[in-house]
């Protein structure tokens, strides 16, 4: 963890990666080996999820003391500007692959369960912070939900355009939480009001601001992220 990457490496591992699987389904041609379909169409998603869950455990990571909290060391990171949610009117839509799609206010948010955590963001453009964010846990929506068999993805749609795909031993994790507080306070407009992801367990890309729309899904969708899509890396763990 701390490791700060810059732009240029990661898609370089991207590409290699790529690379490495397009190598790998000509190696499986080439040969006509007895590997099924299946099999091949593992290889080419972006990782395994076995490899993944594994990678990701759900044991909680180490947490920040109060005082380590970096008030004003959270920057403004933001594609295409702040959208504006009127909270009242706001509503989390959670659908796909799930036998019971539900719709929430955040004032339905807020009734649930609050965990909070102190814990440090990392952005690839090169900073760091150290946050209190303090939410819901996606785990408890999506257990609400009661997602179907083999759904392995959750998507996540912003109000500003942003979109974005993890892998469900991530957005299972207790630390990944969709958060309308930060240090202490309502979360401001600029990191994402009302509702954002936050998680001490992936790179600061896959934290989407502004959620509107959590989709429980069994495949990877060509669209992964909007980062992801201009060559970041898929996965982007810490
Ligand atoms: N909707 C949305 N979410 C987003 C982004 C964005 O442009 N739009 N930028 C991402 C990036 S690259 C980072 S580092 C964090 C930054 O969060 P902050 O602006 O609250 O510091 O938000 C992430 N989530
Ligand atoms: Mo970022």
């Amino acid at each position: 963890m701390g490791l700060i990457l810059p732009k240029q490496t990661l898609s370089r591992r991207k590409l290699l990666q790529w690379s490495g699987f397009v190598g790998g389904s000509f190696l499986l041609n080439g040969c006509s080996s007895s590997w099924g379909v299946s099999q091949v169409n593992q290889w080419t998603e972006p990782l395994n999820q076995t490899i993944q869950q594994l990678m990701v455990s759900q044991r909680p990571v180490p947490e920040f003391a109060a005082n380590q909290i970096e008030p004003n060391s959270l920057l403004i990171n933001s594609f295409n500007g702040v959208p504006d949610i009127d909270p009242k009117t706001y509503r989390l839509a959670i659908s796909g692959e799930v036998n019971n799609p539900i719709q929430l206010s955040l004032g339905e948010i807020q009734a649930l369960p609050m965990t909070s955590m102190i814990i440090r963001h990392i952005c690839v453009e090169g900073w760091a912070a150290i946050v209190q964010w303090g939410g819901i846990r996606l785990s408890d929506l999506i257990k609400l939900v009661q997602p179907k068999d083999d759904v392995r993805y959750v998507y996540f749609k912003s109000a500003d355009g942003y979109y974005e795909s993890w892998d469900l031993a991530a957005s299972l994790h207790p630390q990944t939480l969709l958060a309308y507080q930060k240090n202490g306070e309502p979360i401001p407009q600029d990191n994402g009001a009302p509702l954002r992801l936050a998680s001490p367990i992936k790179l600061g890309y896959k934290q989407s601001k502004w959620v509107t729309e959590v989709i429980l899904t069994k495949q990877l969708m060509p669209k992964q992220g909007y980062w992801e899509d201009r060559g970041y890396e898929w996965f982007a763990g810490l």
